[in-house]
């Protein structure tokens, strides 16, 4: 008899991450699920953010990592719910961790929830948190040639943000070829060109942020 492991642990996953999208959605919770490799932005990404939603839409934000609290203490500058998760040794959060971090968090004052998930270019695509949408960051400083070479997490999120754009003249990143390369692997996803030091493009991610908040509940403001 062949047991697939990966395919039960996977399942369970699966219904856990039910369990949480269920009750996002009772408190009205957009939720997404941040994924890069380690120093693409995705910190400084949410500092931007905070100050982008400031009297729009209220953020919340778990953060996963191998180790320390430092992004959590980044974050909390901004005066956001923020809960870190230390993952030890695992390479990505899953839904049961995520499940055990909601007690701790007030999900009534946040619109937008952001899951910042541990630093890899592999793992994290695997697993559902309850999220409504994957979404993750490339920088200049990686190469344009990664979705094709880890295809899973670029087919898996909807929107691929490019980051450190402000560093394009110091790299040999061809813009256009990465975005063919993400649309080779997802010919459905969206594409917004970031800085987070120069602030270009961040206006854009956030319009995107509220469009989605408004599809799911018919309203973008705060209540
Ligand atoms: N030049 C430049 N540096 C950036 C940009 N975004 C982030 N960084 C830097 O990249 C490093 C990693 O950022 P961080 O937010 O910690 O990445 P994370 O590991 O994905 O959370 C930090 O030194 C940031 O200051 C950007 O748009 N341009
Ligand atoms: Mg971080």
């Amino acid at each position: 008899m062949k047991i697939n492991v990966m395919t039960d642990i996977l399942e369970a996953n699966d219904r856990i991450a039910a369990v949480n999208r269920q009750l996002f959605d009772s408190h009205k919770n957009l939720v997404l699920n941040l994924m890069s490799s380690p120093g693409a932005g995705k910190t400084m990404l949410l500092e931007k953010t905070a100050q982008a939603l400031r009297g729009k839409l209220r953020l919340g934000v778990i953060v996963g990592d191998v180790e320390t609290a430092r992004d959590k203490e980044r974050l909390e500058k901004y005066d956001l719910p923020v809960v870190q998760l230390n993952t030890g040794s695992a390479c990505h959060l899953d839904a049961n961790m995520i499940a055990s971090a909601l007690p701790h968090v007030d999900l009534t004052n946040i619109d937008v929830l952001v899951i910042e998930n541990v630093g890899n270019l592999v793992c994290p695509a695997e697993f559902r948190v309850g999220e409504d949408f994957k979404i993750m960051i490339l920088s200049v400083t990686e190469g344009d040639e990664k979705p094709l070479k880890y295809p899973l997490m670029f087919r898996e999120s909807s929107l691929l943000l490019i980051n450190k754009i402000d560093l394009l003249k110091y790299t040999n990143f061809n813009l256009d070829e990465a975005k063919a390369n993400a649309r080779k692997v997802n010919p459905n996803i969206e594409i917004v060109d970031i800085s987070c030091v120069t602030g270009e493009g961040i206006s854009d991610w956030a319009a995107w942020l509220s469009g989605c908040y408004k599809r799911k509940f018919g309203t973008n403001s705060l209540a």
